[in-house]
């Protein structure tokens, strides 16, 4: 496989103004007819070169015609899953009639087969798995879509846009018409047939039209859908109110499926989603999912505007809008729930995941310059890296002007499908504020690290910043640029007072310097003693920060910061130091000992019954073993488990008594309601639970049985049972066994069943995971339970670390099985190998041999991508 690459860029050849389809649903074989109105492209200054159609090997030709005359064999050919047209015409329609079977469809890209329904998934390049066509995203066309079928079996038949005819065929099979009239490529284009329950209701927008909404489901998941839907009408509320944003179409659609890749898509008026991102019920769905829910209804709604009606270019340009969407999907939970603890949430994921990918074998810029395979690159890097860099954006420019280029933006580019810059420039135009060296953040791949030095001046009063930064090579970047980095900074005095400081003639509680050299001095005067220093507040801009905090420095930020983020940034920080200390005892085969500092914190915050509790549960969470990992080099897997064990039972032992009245204070009473202040206080209750139960005494082990057995709730039922299996409580076995009795109908609790038994440390956990694929409710077609069983499996130290390499060896051997029959799911299980080089010597080496086993394969171009630039 070979990559292609952002500079070889040209504009197509052909354009296809209309795209007729016609779909002949049959559970042997499906026709797909198109009638493709084209012409040649007046841009492309090309006159004779022939046409090229993007196609799939599974796709069968029928038949080609051009003006509805039938082409001869030798005006065409097929090469490569294209089909060539030798010689066409300035402008001409072209009629191709093909074959496929959606049955046996298992990669789950273009039209294939959930439970009983048809649908499709056609972003990146799914639509070339239908039929031939011009599958890039910047050939836009106007779609009409008929679908005729056995309406006894798919009384429902979707597409996108709007529904203009329905009528019978002379055989009695239903015809439906769906029309849509924005233009857009084919990688927004959605069919749905089957038998589905719908949940219909009404939005009215701000110049006061009625759109009617709908949402699909088998029919046994009906119910589960109002919080989808409520979460529809805030997030379309939000973006006319936020954004100016209005829907466009009179019908918006939602479809849930079993089986699908990712989490949602959003097709022009009819979003398809997993059935895990949308179904959410009290009795079945925890918290955390409900707040996906709301996220990712948000984040696909929203990419009506920064997705469909202003498009990417080319694929290398995802991240416009990707990176948009996210940060809008960010923006809205923020205001939906509390700005902080998603602001904590979003950057504890970046700083674990993305700065992972950052330092891999597989970084590369939220731009990339080249790939071999697209679906390899929705990745956190352009998502949430990107959503930082619009983040950046927002911080440089102001709520204001940052609104101002975002209407800019969509009205300068309606309809058109365009690049990173065009989106930079629409916000330079509309702000006047200067992004050149900004724009380096598109480019450059790596995680930059900025270390701050400082000095106080008692004579003058002056405080300085001596700030640097430095981004590591990455994989074909040996050497990188200063970038444009925006860095909030506070300074409080010894007693955690807010000061009030001047920075080049502005005199304020906070300043954002911009950090645009490789070295840069900050001069603050008109203070009277040394400062501490609450650097990168609200973290400001995606990178690590290197500054020598003292433990009474980070102790103060974290009590007394005005910055809510900071707060938990000191924290996690105190945390990191106290385990990394542990980590290397552990490694070096020594007795742990620690007085930790954070236990004082810890009772203030335990007793301050004025703090957001959700703030103190995430303040009270202890890195995690994967932001360990990432902070690490090499990585000791079972070190920094033993390690983090230690440091909670030290913290259990010392605040006992106060996580026994905390878990008492916080639980909450009554029906089950996913308001941020019930989260809160659930999700405190559970972290004082955990901490608890890790002293061994009897009461909290009851505490943790009681809960499992009594609770109205899923998230507090699960989170009993996750800490019964991670504490290791006598009744864990017991209690996860009768889990399973009671949800064994509820496909999506049994997902969640599958990856807490996958994730069980034992020396057998890799015979209980294959016990796992072998039980009833284990499917390997299904990318929600391959995600639970390995995912789980990846979190596994004991069994996916084991010293013999046979966690390794597994994953590799499920990688081989499904390679041809979902690469993208294969590609992505690859993720946990890309890390080899940084793990502990041993261990190393034993996963690059699984690495090279994988390489010896005939492997689809998405693994084969991942696994040889591992190796690389
Ligand atoms: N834009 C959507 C991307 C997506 C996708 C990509 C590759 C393979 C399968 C997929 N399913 C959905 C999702 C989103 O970001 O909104
Ligand atoms: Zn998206």
């Amino acid at each position: 496989p070979s990559a292609i690459f952002l500079k070889d860029y040209t504009v197509p050849p052909f354009l296809i103004d209309k795209t007729e389809l016609t779909f002949e649903l049959d559970e042997a074989v499906t026709i797909v007819t198109s009638r493709l109105h084209m012409r040649r492209n007046p841009a492309s200054g090309k006159s004779t070169c022939p046409l090229v159609l993007d196609g799939g090997e599974e796709v069968k030709l029928v038949g080609v015609a051009m003006d509805d005359y039938p082409l001869p064999p030798e005006e065409y050919r097929i090469s490569e899953d294209k089909l060539i047209i030798t010689a066409t015409a300035d402008e001409f329609i072209l009629t191709c009639e093909t074959v496929i079977e959606p049955q046996n469809n298992t990669r789950l890209e273009g039209l294939y087969r959930s439970s009983s329904m048809f649908c499709t998934q056609c972003e990146a390049e799914g639509f070339r798995h239908i039929t031939y066509y011009l599958d890039r995203p910047d050939v836009m066309s106007v779609f009409t879509t008929t679908i005729i079928a056995d309406e006894a079996r798919y009384p429902v038949m979707l597409s996108n846009g709007n529904e203009v005819e329905r009528g019978k065929t002379d055989e009695g099979k239903t015809v439906v018409v769906w029309h849509d009239p924005f233009p857009k490529p084919a990688y927004l284009f959605a069919l749905v047939a089957g038998d589905l329950a719908v949940k219909n209701d009404v939005f009215t927008t701000q110049s006061k039209r009625d759109i009617k909404l709908q949402i699909f489901t088998e029919s046994h998941n009906i119910d589960k859908v109002d919080y989808a839907m409520e979460a529809l009408k805030r997030s379309m509320r939000w973006d006319e109110q936020v954004y100016g944003r209005e829907y466009d179409l009179d019908i918006f659609m939602i479809v849930a499926v079993d089986d699908f890749n990712m989490g949602a898509m959003e097709n022009k008026g009819l979003n398809i989603f997993n059935s895990s991102c949308l179904l959410a019920s009290p009795e079945t769905t925890t918290d955390d999912s409900y707040l996906r829910v709301e996220a990712i209804v948000a984040h696909e709604y929203f990419h009506n505007w920064s997705g469909n009606r202003v498009t990417c270019r080319d694929w290398f340009q995802l991240s416009l809008k990707e990176g948009f969407t996210v940060f809008r999907d960010q923006t809205f939970s923020a205001d939906m729930h509390s700005e902080t603890v998603k602001r904590v949430e979003d950057v504890s994921f970046l700083k674990t995941a993305q700065f992972a990918e950052d330092a891999g074998p597989m970084a590369h810029p939220v731009r990339p310059a080249s790939f071999i395979e697209i679906a390899n690159f929705y990745t956190l890097t352009v998502y949430e890296k990107g959503a930082e860099i619009v983040r950046m954006i927002h911080t440089l420019l102001g709520a204001e002007k940052f609104r101002a280029g975002s209407d800019l933006y969509f009205e300068r580019h309606d309809g058109q499908a365009v690049t990173c810059d065009d989106f930079l420039a629409a916000m330079e135009d509309a702000s006047g504020v200067d992004l050149a060296q900004f724009k380096r953040w598109y480019s450059q791949a790596g995680t930059p690290i900025v270390t701050v030095t400082d000095t106080f001046d008692e004579e003058t009063g002056t405080y300085r910043l001596t700030i640097t930064q430095d981004t590591p090579p990455t994989p074909a970047q040996p050497t990188k640029l200063p970038l444009h980095i925006p860095v909030r900074v506070g300074l409080l005095d010894k007693q955690g007072q807010a000061l009030s400081s001047e920075l080049n003639g502005t005199t304020s509680e906070e300043h954002v310097l911009q950090l645009t050299d490789s070295e840069q001095v900050f001069e603050f005067s008109g203070l009277s003693a040394c400062p501490v220093p609450s650097l990168l507040r609200g973290f400001s801009a995606p990178v690590k920060l290197r500054y020598d905090y003292s433990t009474s420095d980070l102790l103060l930020l974290m009590s007394a910061d005005a910055d809510g983020f900071n707060r938990w940034s000191a924290a996690q920080q105190l945390a990191v130091n106290e385990l990394s200390g542990l980590i290397k005892q552990a490694i070096d085969g020594q007795a742990f000992a620690l007085d930790s500092q954070l236990v004082e914190g810890f009772k203030v915050l335990l007793g301050d019954s004025s703090l957001d509790p959700a703030m103190v549960a995430l303040i009270l969470s202890l890195p995690s073993q994967a932001y360990l990992s990432e902070l690490a080099n090499p990585i000791y897997p079972a070190a920094i488990k033993e390690a983090r064990q230690y440091l909670k039972t030290q913290l259990a032992n010392a605040l006992r008594g106060d996580f026994e009245r905390v878990y008492h204070e916080h639980n909450v009473q009554g029906a089950y309601q996913a308001t941020a202040k019930d989260i809160a206080h659930r999700s405190l209750k559970n972290m004082a639970l955990s901490y608890w139960v890790e002293t061994k005494e009897a009461g909290a082990q009851q505490a943790v049985f009681e809960q499992f057995q009594s609770s109205n709730n899923m998230t507090d039922q699960f989170s009993a049972l996750s800490i019964a299996v991670t504490s290791q409580h006598d009744k864990a076995s017991e209690m996860l066994a009768a889990f399973y009795d009671q949800w064994q109908t509820e496909p999506l609790v049994v997902n969640k069943w599958l990856m807490l038994s996958a994730s069980q440390e034992s020396d057998h956990a890799l015979e209980t995971v294959k016990g796992l694929m072998a039980h009833p409710a284990f499917d390997l077609k299904n990318p929600n339970k391959v995600r639970s069983v390995l995912g789980g499996f990846g979190q596994n130290v004991a069994g996916f670390h084991k010293e013999d390499g046979s966690g390794y060896h597994f994953l590799a051997d499920q990688i081989i099985l499904l390679n041809k029959r979902n690469p993208q799911i294969a590609s992505r299980l690859c993720t946990p190998l890309t890390r080899w080089r940084k793990l502990q010597p041993e261990l190393s080496l034993k996963m690059k041999t699984e690495l090279e086993r994988i390489m010896s394969e005939d492997l689809s171009k998405d693994v084969y991508e991942v696994i040889s630039k591992s190796l690389a």
